[in-house]
């Protein structure tokens, strides 16, 4: 599998976790992301991934997946161990439901586009999207913060979506010097999480992009 990824995209950081945790080897390329435009843009990248993101997985026969959540889910039915899902249906929910907190209302709102596009065409200078940064992670994290079950992870004592998407999330807002000081769950998760290899390889980091 080839899985075209950035150092610092927090999407690719929950397919590197993964695929981590499911001990599946993978070859890297990596999509710099603001270098020249942004590589995701030139036709090369655009025959991968129509939309233009990262990740993407290139599977053995040819195949591409996009969209992280889509990817993880697919490894998780493919590679059933460890599960990245309870068995549990209304836990299952619970475990998803976070995770779509995370990579569907918070994550979208301080991607790359959408931070260009405020500073590009709405001219706002650094310290206006700087506040909207902050602003749209520190709503979305009061939204998180009770609804984690630290045990020492998100749900328990077994890491799972939820965490695969935390960490990463937690590291864009770190990455801003967004205050986590409201958020003791959170910074407790996370802090677990990234104890564990799987987690700590797949550290922006520790990848070989890294700047
Ligand atoms: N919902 C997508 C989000 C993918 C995404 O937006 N990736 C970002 C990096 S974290 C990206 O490639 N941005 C490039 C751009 O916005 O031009 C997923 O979960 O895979």
């Amino acid at each position: 599998m080839k899985l075209y990824s950035y150092f610092r995209s927090s999407a690719a950081y929950r397919t590197r976790i993964a695929l981590n945790l499911k001990g599946l080897p993978y070859a890297m390329e990596s999509i710099h992301l603001t270098k020249g435009g942004g590589r995701q843009h030139a036709p090369e990248f655009r025959a991968v991934n129509p939309q233009r993101r990262v990740p993407a997985l290139a599977l053995d026969d040819g195949d591409v997946l996009i969209q992280s959540l889509a990817i993880i889910e697919y490894l998780d039915e493919t590679h059933p161990e460890p599960p990245l899902l309870p068995a549990d249906p209304v836990a299952r929910a619970h475990v998803r439901a976070l995770a779509q907190v995370i990579a569907c209302d918070i994550h979208p709102l301080n991607n790359v586009t959408p931070l260009f596009y405020l500073k590009n065409e709405l001219k706002h200078d650094q310290d206006a999207i700087n506040l909207w940064y902050a602003h749209w992670v520190t709503v979305g994290f009061e939204a998180v913060e009770p609804l984690l079950k630290p045990g020492p992870y998100a749900f328990g004592a077994a890491v799972g979506l939820a965490d695969i998407c935390l960490v990463p999330q937690v590291y864009n807002a770190r990455r801003f010097n967004v205050p986590l000081d409201r958020f003791p769950n959170i910074v407790a998760v996370d802090a677990a999480c990234l104890k564990l290899p799987a987690f700590d390889q797949a550290r922006p980091e520790n990848q070989p992009d890294a700047e």
